[in-house]
């Protein structure tokens, strides 16, 4: 079939908008129509070439929801109607990593998915005979996308595909760093790096399981206001903090932070989230993508005295299992997830979502089909 999509020729070009040819879905594949799609700093990332595993012509976006049009022979977890949220993470439930119960990063399709196609080796999507990589295994920036069954999640049919297509990355990734990964408890001190699309959401996580400050490093002062409103309680401006930020940290947390966040990707920021933690316990997780060849470092001091380092990928979420979850907290008003959606857009203008996020003018753009 045919179907419009934003493609991405080559690294550091826009994206152009155009029919490609998409083939149905094979053993274990499921089509969907695609209703709406985040777009997220990742696919900036990619764009820009600072991901080691960019691959081009690729379709960005991993930020989706949509409906099943068809499934391929042996699906049977998803039918024709159904509503589903795209999963970069999936969820197999029969791999090593699924089966230990300590970690949501499912093997099962890893190696292909990098390679930017689906389990058999092959891409479903070409434009003029020339194949076309799927991006994360997701590829939402189209109007209708392939993936396998194991990557898409099950979701109620009264939510709606322009807030929850968030769920999908952003939304589950800074809550269950905070509810799945560090495992917050009610009380803990709390501090957060970059209040962007990841970092608002580790502070509502954080109002949710009772956290006690909740603390927001940022250079962009416009941001402490919507901060605010999900649960912050204290905004550090880290250009006037300057060389005093973690000093003041400690301070500010009566000691050091039980835990803190990384959600920008800055190899120095990772090192000041560390170095803030209270010593004896306090628990940094980095969730920010580094771009190729960083490294981070501190003194092997600050981990003998006890303070840990951790990394999320997805929040910790179990794809299938847990993003249905999150989006019944979304529709029961447990958490906000309108307000951070600030901009949409038609796929025509893909572009200018991108524009919006180097400008730091959007925390969200959503573009709808
Ligand atoms: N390909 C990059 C790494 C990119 C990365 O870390 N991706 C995150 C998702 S970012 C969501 O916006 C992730 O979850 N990765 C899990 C995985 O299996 O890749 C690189 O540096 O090579
Ligand atoms: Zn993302």
């Amino acid at each position: 079939m045919k179907t419009r999509a934003a493609v991405a020729h080559a690294v550091g070009k826009p994206l152009t908008v155009e029919e490609v040819e998409l083939e149905g879905p094979k053993a274990g594949e499921v089509l969907i129509e695609v209703k709406a799609s985040g777009v997220c700093h990742t696919d900036e990332f990619t764009r820009s070439g600072a991901d080691p595993e960019g691959l081009f012509p690729v379709i960005f976006g991993h930020e989706g929801a949509g409906v099943v049009v068809d499934v391929g022979p042996g699906v049977t977890s998803v039918a024709v109607g159904d509503h589903v949220i795209p999963l970069y993470t999936p969820e197999c439930r029969a791999c090593k990593s699924c089966l230990s119960r300590k970690t949501n990063l499912c093997t099962a399709i890893r190696a292909t998915q990098g390679k930017g196609v689906m389990p058999d080796g092959t891409s479903r999507f070409s434009l003029g005979g020339e194949k076309i990589h799927h991006y994360m295994g997701c590829s939402t920036f189209a109007q209708h996308t392939v993936l396998p069954e194991i990557a898409l999640a099950k979701v109620r049919p009264d939510a709606p595909f322009d807030k929850i297509c968030y769920i999908g990355c952003g939304v589950t990734t800074g809550i269950g760093a905070v509810i799945y990964t560090a495992k917050v408890e009610p009380g803990a001190n709390v501090v957060v790096f970059g209040l962007g699309g990841i970092g608002l959401n580790v502070v509502q996580g954080a109002r949710m399981v009772g956290a006690d400050k909740i603390i927001g490093v940022d250079v962009n002062p416009a941001r402490e206001a919507l901060a605010r409103q999900l649960g912050l309680t204290h905004f550090v401006n880290a250009k006037d903090a300057g060389s005093e930020l973690v000093p003041h940290l400690i301070e500010l947390t009566g000691g050091g932070a039980d835990y803190s966040f990384e959600c920008v990707g800055d190899v120095t920021l990772m090192r000041q989230a560390l170095e803030c933690c209270h010593r004896g316990w306090g628990v940094s997780v980095i969730i920010g993508v580094a771009g190729a060849g960083k490294e981070i470092a501190t003194r092997p001091f600050q981990l003998v005295t006890g303070r840990v380092w951790k990394g999320s990928a997805f929040g910790g979420a179990r794809g299938r299992t847990d993003v249905p979850r999150i989006v019944d907290w979304y529709m029961d008003g447990k958490i906000d997830v309108d307000s951070l959606i600030t901009h949409k857009l038609p796929l025509a203008r893909i572009n200018e979502a991108f524009d919006l996020m180097h400008a730091g003018a959007s925390i969200r753009t959503v573009i709808e089909f």
